[in-house]
């Protein structure tokens, strides 16, 4: 691993590398089930384990990750639905910006609350420009942020969006369709937003089989995101 988590995806595709990540969500796993859920992500040879979820209660990260912590040397990326969710037992933050909406909560006001947390913290924090897209669900991403999702067939928005996104100084953009998505991200979405930006490309959402996942990396994904389908042991 480099000095940092995101040198090392920056360095990934130099290498000819595409990068796995499994989401674990603290309200959906239970602490009891960490150990073996550690042995199965370790047997899809992925190479972050993210946490996160959109209605954690309070205080359940900082435990759950700690306890991650003593089974896997695995990278620990905090991908949090709100302040709340920020542990420094975690390595990373993706510090969320979410683009694709307008509203100013979860565009500035959840950042500047967590700020309090980020001061002293250890934690490397890696700026996310994340662009939320129709997954034909009303995801919760999409109730909690009450905003609205760039439609699939709208390529120049999503694409101008994750432009606009590395213009700011985002070091990441995270295409996502939303939890338990019916479609994950299209490949034309994916593959026109690779072409436009120079930063790595984090796709997630509704991607459930080997092809599916296949289908993010040849379209130019760098890191492909699973949730539910590793939870309901699909894959
Ligand atoms: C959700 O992108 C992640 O924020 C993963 O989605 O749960 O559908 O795999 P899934």
């Amino acid at each position: 691993m480099s000095k940092s988590i995101l040198e090392y995806i920056q360095k990934a595709p130099k290498k000819g590398k595409k990068l796995l990540a499994i989401l674990l969500d603290p309200d959906k796993t239970s602490i009891n089930e960490i150990p073996s859920n550690v042995k199965r992500i370790e047997n899809l040879n992925a190479n972050f384990i993210f946490v996160g979820g959109s209605f954690v209660e309070n205080g359940i990260t900082d435990v759950f990750v700690k306890i991650l912590k003593e089974h896997t040397q695995l990278p620990i990326l905090l991908f949090p639905g709100d302040y709340t969710q920020v542990t420094n037992n975690a390595d990373a933050l993706l510090f969320l910006s979410l683009l694709s909406g307008r509203n100013p909560e979860y565009l500035i006001e959840q950042q500047i609350k967590s700020v309090p947390f980020l001061k002293n913290s250890t934690l490397e924090i890696i700026p996310t420009g994340y662009i939320l897209i129709d997954g034909g669900t009303k995801s919760s991403v999409l109730k909690v942020s009450k905003t609205t999702p760039i439609p699939q067939e709208n390529i120049e928005l999503a694409v101008s969006t994750a432009i606009a996104g590395m213009y700011k100084g985002k070091q990441l953009i995270y295409l996502e369709a939303g939890s338990g998505a019916i479609n994950p991200v299209n490949s034309e979405i994916i593959s026109k937003v690779k072409q436009n930006i120079t930063i790595p490309l984090i796709v997630g959402g509704g991607i459930k089989t080997k092809s599916q996942l296949k289908n993010a990396f040849d379209n130019g994904a760098d890191i492909v995101v699973i949730g539910t389908a590793f939870e309901q042991h699909i894959l």
